[in-house]
């Protein structure tokens, strides 16, 4: 089957980003943003949802992080729009439902090979919780083509002082805490999906958007699955995505 890719590139006076995306990846990335921590959370993203991803951004970092952070989301946003395409066959919602519930927790089989494999390799609805030490996370993506996001149990967080010793210790505490969420934002607007995020219970900031970037790569990793039940089909009853 033809692996689903995107070029993009996208040039204004605050950022120049490029960005290679293969939905069908290994998980192979190379991310270079100029912001060590945001580098370190998109690497994790592709390896996670388990696409291959390069990206490069020249962002006004002179200026802060806020322009290269929230213009990576919009250009991953519009590189997953271009690579999903018409989105027929796909699973569209990525889950982080209890892994308890009857209706997403597990997959009947079927009996080709392909569907074998998927089955062995597809996650269980339930892992869009992701854990990270103290902290526990979920996403829940649909690829309906509605863009909205859901930032939920982190309020609490964004006026969070920084101590002046992780300042020292780490410049990028600034971006945990206020810049995750234009990040997601910006990809929910431009990949045009429905995208809740929250965090049930956590502390440590880095802990805490880690299991928030993992969480949504492992949402949209079983989003962006082709089911082979409705090969060339499109999973809503409208009839477009
Ligand atoms: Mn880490």
């Amino acid at each position: 089957m033809k692996a689903r890719q995107a070029k993009i590139s996208r040039n204004t006076k605050e950022t120049r980003i490029t960005v290679t995306l293969n939905i069908d990846g290994q998980g192979k990335s190379s991310v270079k943003t100029g912001i060590p921590f945001f580098d370190h959370m998109l690497t994790l993203f592709a390896k996670h949802a388990t696409v291959n991803l390069q990206l490069r951004c020249r962002g006004d970092l002179e200026v802060d992080a806020h322009h290269t952070v929230e213009d990576c989301g919009i250009a991953l946003g519009q590189a997953f729009v271009q690579a999903l395409g018409d989105k027929r066959g796909i699973r569209r919602y990525g889950a982080g439902f209890h892994p308890q519930n009857p209706f997403t927790g597990l997959r009947q089989g079927g009996t080709s090979a392909e569907t074998a494999v998927d089955e062995a390799t597809a996650p269980l609805a339930g892992e869009a919780y992701v854990p990270m030490d103290e902290c526990l996370a979920r996403c829940v993506i649909d690829f309906g083509g509605r863009p909205h996001l859901v930032w939920r149990g982190l309020n609490e967080f964004a006026q969070k002082r920084v101590a002046k010793s992780e300042k020292f210790q780490d410049p990028s505490s600034a971006f945990r805490f206020g810049l995750a969420r234009e990040f997601f934002q910006g990809f929910a607007n431009e990949a045009r999906c429905n995208l809740h995020l929250e965090l049930l219970y956590g502390d440590e900031p880095h802990h805490i958007v880690e299991a928030l970037f993992k969480a949504f790569a492992r949402a949209t990793d079983a989003a962006c699955r082709r089911d082979p039940r409705i090969a060339g089909k499109l999973p809503s009853t409208k009839g477009k995505l």
